[in-house]
């Protein structure tokens, strides 16, 4: 599986979505730090709300494969400059939480990943398990292309 480093301001569903990934009980666990050993790199909203902090991302990023930018669909807001993708020198998906909720604006939400240059966005709930498999799907395939004449 490619590892995945997820990146969302705070409540956004980060550490939830690690634990529908690997199939536990979910249960509420406040981000403290980045455990980059993990083949999901789960990461405190801090770091993508804190200037100083953000470089940290940066860093982090170089151990994975994939950086999920994570999106609530109930999200007043978005944390997330147009084309910020383009900074990362990894492959960016989105990832569209909490689809679930009565207030979710997925169209919305949808709309400021790809403001901010995410191509690939999955809609997921990790309460009801909805689109978990898709992403796990595609985790699991190995997109690298090996070129056939250097
Ligand atoms: N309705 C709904 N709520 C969710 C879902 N995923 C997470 N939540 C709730 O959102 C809140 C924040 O979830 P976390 O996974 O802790 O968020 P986080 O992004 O890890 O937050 P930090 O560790 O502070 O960065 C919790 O109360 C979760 O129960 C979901 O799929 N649907
Ligand atoms: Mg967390």
């Amino acid at each position: 599986m490619r590892k995945m480093m997820l990146v969302g301001r705070s409540e956004s569903g980060k550490t939830t979505l690690t634990q529908a990934l690997r199939g536990e009980n979910l249960h509420y666990h406040k981000t403290q730090y980045i455990n980059y050993h993990d083949v999901i790199i789960d990461t405190p909203g801090e770091y993508a709300q804190t200037k100083g902090l953000g470089r940290a991302l940066a860093l982090y990023s170089y151990e994975a494969d994939v950086i999920g930018l994570l999106m609530s669909a109930t999200e007043p807001y978005s944390l997330y400059p147009p084309c910020v993708t383009a900074s990362a020198n990894r492959e960016v998906i989105g990832i569209i939480t909490k689809c679930d909720h009565e207030n979710a604006n997925i169209a919305q939400a949808e709309n400021w990943l790809r403001l901010a240059g995410c191509e690939t966005i999955f809609p997921i709930s990790s309460y009801t398990g909805e689109g978990i498999d898709k992403l796990l799907e595609y985790l699991s395939h190995d997109t690298q292309k090996i070129p056939e004449r250097i």
